[in-house]
């Protein structure tokens, strides 16, 4: 039974800039893994040794081919009820912003309007030496992908040691400064600097909510928190919000 704290109500009557942070853990319940904890894809192997550039200079076969394993489990997925939920708040709400770790496209196929994608994108590449863009149809010679000028083709994501997409990191700053309710969803909350977005959020008053299926390191400065599956506190939300705007 989820139980919604009157608090949280009376916030959602007075409201109308919401962001929702996502990671990982929204995107579970359509079948893609997370990268930490007991279901995580990355136990065996650590993100750090392997999401990045060093890691693939070495051996871009290997790290092309779990990219391209991971692709096809997203091609694979639908976007879940939690992605779903998010989106009818747009017909509630005046701004409604989607700031997002994950890779998986999951949002806009779900048909959130305003996306923001901190990592980058699964569905993209580019070349590292002339820069040039490429969808997914790609060339592979060997298992490794390469450019008309020769250069290797990397996916457009972004690696431990590469910055942020400096647009899209703004903008959510932006966004998390002016929001009336920050909603923080299936995220460890300990990859940075997009979880530093909690705690400018916890900085300039918005009233933030957790969920997730455990406690995480922001856990203890929200303000709400939910212990459950995205995919079913945020329809829960949902049904409050059609009742407190009918
Ligand atoms: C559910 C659920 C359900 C499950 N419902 N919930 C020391 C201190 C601080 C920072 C650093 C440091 N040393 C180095 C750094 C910086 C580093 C960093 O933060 N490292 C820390 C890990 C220590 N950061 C960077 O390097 C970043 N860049 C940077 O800082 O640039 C400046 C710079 C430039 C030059 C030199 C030095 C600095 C870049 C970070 C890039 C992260 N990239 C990845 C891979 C993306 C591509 C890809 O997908 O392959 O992004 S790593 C991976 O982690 C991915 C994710 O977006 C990110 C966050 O993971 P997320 O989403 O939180 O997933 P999980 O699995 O961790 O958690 C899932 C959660 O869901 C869990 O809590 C579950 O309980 C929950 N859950 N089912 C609700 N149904
Ligand atoms: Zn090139």
């Amino acid at each position: 039974m989820i139980e919604i704290p009157s608090k949280l109500i009376d916030k959602l009557q007075t409201s109308e800039k919401i962001v929702f942070f996502t990671g990982a853990g929204i995107s579970a319940e359509s079948g893609i893994p997370t990268f930490r904890g007991e279901d995580g894809i990355w136990n065996k192997l650590s993100p750090e040794e392997l999401a990045n550039f060093n890691a693939f200079m070495k051996n871009p076969k290997m790290v092309w081919e779990w990219y391209q394993y991971r692709r096809k489990i997203t091609h694979n997925s639908q976007p879940n009820a939690g992605h779903l939920a998010i989106v009818e708040f747009e017909k509630y709400f005046p701004e409604v912003t989607v700031i997002t770790q994950n890779v998986d496209n999951l949002h806009r196929r779900a048909g959130s309007k305003i996306i923001y994608e901190l990592h980058g994108n699964i569905e993209k590449n580019y070349c590292i030496k002339c820069k040039k863009r490429y969808d997914e149809d790609l060339n592979f010679e060997d298992g490794i992908p390469k450019c008309e000028c020769g250069g290797l083709i990397r996916p457009d994501v972004v690696w431990f040691g590469e910055y942020l997409p400096v647009d899209q990191l703004r903008k959510s700053e932006e966004a998390t400064i002016s929001s009336d309710i920050f909603f923080v969803i299936g995220t460890s909350a300990v990859v940075y600097p997009a979880a530093g977005l909690v705690y400018t959020a916890r900085q300039y008053g918005s009233f933030i909510v957790e969920i997730n299926i455990d406690s995480t390191e922001v856990s203890k400065i929200c303000d709400v928190t939910f212990q459950g599956k995205a995919g079913e506190v945020l329809p829960k939300i949902l049904d409050e919000v059609r009742k407190i705007k009918s």
